[in-house]
Parts: C-alpha cells; sequence; structure tokens
C-alpha cells in the first residue's frame, strides 16, 4: 500500500530560519511554499529524491497560531518530528482498507494538502505514538 515516503513532517518555530540551515548545510532546494488555513500552517517543501509515484521531501511547519496541532505540538514537546507521510496510490482506498483494520482515521475524507496532494491523517494514538498522514500526489506529479 505504501509506495515510499512522502515526507516528514518538522515542527519548528521560524520557518525562514530552518530553510535556511537545510539550504545551507545540506544543500536542498524549497520547491513549494504554502499557507494553509485549513491545517493552521505555514509549511515549505525541501525535495530530497524522486521516488515511485511522486518525490520525497522534507517538510517544515510552522504554525499558525497557538492553537493549531502544529502549536499545540510545539508548546508540549518542542520542536522536532510532527509526523511521517506515506505515498499511497490512491488515498480513499487506503483509508477504507486502513479503517477496516480498525486504526482511528483523524480524516474520514480527503483534504487539500502540500503542492496539490490529497491527504489524510491517522491518530498517532493507533500508530505507535507516530502521527502518520496518507499522501496521494498530484496526478501531474505522479
Ligand atoms: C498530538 N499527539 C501527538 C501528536 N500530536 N503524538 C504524536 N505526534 C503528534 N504530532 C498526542 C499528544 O501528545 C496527546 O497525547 C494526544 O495526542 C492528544 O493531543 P492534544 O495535544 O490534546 O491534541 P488533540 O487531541 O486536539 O489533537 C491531536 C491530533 C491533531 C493528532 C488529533 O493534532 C490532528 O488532528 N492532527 C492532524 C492534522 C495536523 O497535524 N495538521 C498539521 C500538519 P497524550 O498522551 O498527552 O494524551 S498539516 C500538513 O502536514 C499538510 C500541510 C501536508 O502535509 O500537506
Amino acid at each position: 500500500m505504501f509506495l515510499r515516503i512522502d515526507h516528514v513532517g518538522i515542527a519548528c518555530h521560524d520557518i525562514e530560519e530552518k530553510i535556511a540551515f537545510y539550504e545551507s548545510k545540506f544543500g536542498l532546494r524549497v520547491v513549494s511554499r504554502e499557507v494553509n488555513e485549513e491545517q493552521g500552517v505555514k509549511e515549505a517543501m525541501l525535495h530530497i529524491a524522486d521516488a515511485p509515484g511522486g518525490g520525497s521531501y522534507i517538510q517544515l511547519l510552522e504554525p499558525l497560531g497557538p492553537d493549531t496541532p502544529v502549536g499545540k505540538f510545539l508548546a508540549k514537546r518542542g520542536e522536532g518530528v510532527h509526523h511521517v507521510a506515506f505515498g499511497v496510490p490512491d488515498v480513499e482506498d487506503a483509508l477504507r482498507t486502513i479503517g477496516g483494520e480498525g486504526i482511528r482515521l483523524i480524516d474520514e475524507r480527503p483534504r487539500h494538502g502540500s503542492m496539490n496532494s490529497s491527504i489524510a491523517f491517522l491518530h498517532p494514538k493507533d500508530m505507535g505514538g507516530v502521527l502518520t498522514e496518507l499522501v496521494q500526489a498530484a496526478p501531474e506529479e505522479s
């Protein structure tokens, strides 16, 4: 079901500072930036590699406010890995299959994600403490 690791989401207080860090230390390149109001984040995708069904990225996440998923995470745990996202061929199919396994779905239906992907989250309490995201890349990227 999982094609690749699509991205690792990293929560940070200052996205510009973290972009500069990854660019200067590792030569990574920002390929997309977006403010996603629904998810309460400002985010940037830094390309790592091309992979089956899409790319593979580091995603930097700065919260739009304290009462957002990333804002609450930063207050509780500080900066660090916020979630792991797996590429899937079809996010609705994946949700049906995973829901049938009794794993709690945060999203019953796909939402808008980075670079026009379709995304859905699985609850960390049913995923060994790891907030897990499913990503279906936008058609032109596949
Ligand atoms: C919270 N918890 C986590 C966690 N966030 N555990 C692992 N990883 C995380 N990222 C744990 C808390 O420590 C707590 O455990 C319990 O879950 C409840 O947390 P809470 O702080 O009370 O918060 P809730 O319950 O209101 O919300 C947690 C939940 C939420 C995961 C349901 O953050 C959510 O819906 N996340 C999905 C959306 C999201 O994260 N969006 C931002 C990225 P204890 O043991 O203390 O009870 S958007 C994105 O990434 C998009 C742009 C994209 O990829 O394209």
